[in-house]
């Protein structure tokens, strides 16, 4: 695999443990409206890539349609792209991870791209566990059409034209973790620290990272009555716990007081430590975090954080028994079944 080549940083430049500098982690400039959720959800993307010193040619951005499948093309110019049909990411996604398993893959999709056209390419993502992080910028609508309610608007949600929501929401962390997924985190675009922090400790994890983070659309769903937009917001969200994150390269030996705070190790030999907040949580507990989405929607809240990861799950890769070297690197010789083996397969079938 090739490596970005940079000229050297002038003195005092900020460069992270690969040598590159922030702008090798942006892309181009964003086409959203100003103060859109989405392009705070990317600034995050960019910081926590920057920090973690990803290689950006090892990543694959991939997306549907929507305003927020517009945003890969706003960080990490030198990766990989894919942006494809509405609803259709997680299928894309499938083939590009299956096919180089050394890809960091990172997909951007909307509420109404993943719980509406997408939500059965959606389920079937989650229940393999596929090796990604799988982010949902929420806004509650259609921000691209015009902002009609997606399947995520809360029951008695006002649209701008005073039309009232009927439907209840469909809550895709609930139905991420239900599924499969082994990391399952809801965020807020408002609240930049934790998210850098959860988007960090994704991309450290192996196996499905559901993010959804909600994300409001200044234009079309910001107002009185939304239950999307960035007062209501900050007035329901119920942080979990304080969520920081220690990369394998720094020194994981941190103390903390296992009283108040419960680490994780990933994969990579990362940790996670979450401090305490509201509750005492246990992120590695399913059936504790599915009541905890009930009880706190019950609540009218949004709990925020790290809901539910189990770092050693399987993941679909692991299931289908795929080689280390990435299968798209791999000769004829070893993907294609010889002569002879072919005849006895076709034997086998008289
Ligand atoms: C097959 C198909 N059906 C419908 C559309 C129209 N369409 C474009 S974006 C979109 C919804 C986008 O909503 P969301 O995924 O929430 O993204 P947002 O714009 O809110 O970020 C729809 C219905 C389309 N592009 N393709
Ligand atoms: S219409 Fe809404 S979702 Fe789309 S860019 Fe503007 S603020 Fe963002
Ligand atoms: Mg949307």
């Amino acid at each position: 695999m090739s490596t970005t080549v940079q000229p050297p940083p002038a003195p005092g430049k900020r460069i992270n443990r690969i040598g590159l500098e922030p702008i090798a982690y942006r892309g181009s400039k964003t086409t959203l409206c100003a103060g859109c959720g989405h392009n705070a959800i990317t600034e995050r993307i960019i910081d926590a890539f920057f920090e973690l010193g990803v290689e950006p040619t090892q990543v694959i951005k991939l997306s549907g349609i929507g305003c927020s499948s517009k945003s890969p093309a706003y960080f990490l110019n030198s990766a990989h792209g894919f942006n494809s049909v509405h609803g259709r990411m997680p299928s894309v996604s499938t083939g590009a991870v299956v096919a180089n398993r050394k890809m960091i893959a990172i997909g951007i999709s909307g509420d109404g791209d993943t719980g509406a056209i997408g939500i059965g390419q959606f389920v079937h993502l989650m229940r393999r566990n596929l090796p990604m992080i799988y982010v949902i910028e929420d806004n509650g609508c259609y921000g691209l059409t015009k902002g009609q309610f997606s399947p995520t608007a809360d029951l008695g949600s006002k649209l701008k034209t005073g039309v009232i929501n009927d439907l209840p929401p469909i809550d895709t962390c609930a139905l991420a973790i239900e599924l499969g997924a082994s990391f399952v985190a809801r965020s807020f675009s408002g609240d930049p620290k934790q998210l850098k922090a959860i988007l960090k400790a994704a991309i450290s994890h192996r196996g499905t990272c559901m993010i959804d983070v909600l994300s409001p659309c200044v234009t079309f769903n910001d107002h009185e009555g939304s239950t999307k937009s960035y007062s209501y917001a900050k007035d329901h969200e119920e942080p979990l716990s304080d969520v920081s994150f220690v990369p394998f390269f720094e020194d994981i030996n941190v103390e903390y007081d296992p009283g108040t705070t419960t680490a994780v190790t990933l994969h990579n030999g990362s940790k996670l430590l979450l401090s305490k907040l509201a509750e005492d949580y246990n992120p590695t507990d399913k059936v504790n975090a599915l009541r905890l989405l009930h009880e706190s929607s019950g609540r009218d809240e949004f709990a925020t954080g790290i809901l539910y990861v189990e770092p050693d799950k399987p993941d679909f890769l692991d299931l289908l028994g795929i080689v280390d070297e990435p299968l798209a690197f791999l000769d004829e010789s070893r993907t294609r079944p010889s002569r002879a083996v072919l005849d006895e397969v076709m034997e086998s079938f008289r």
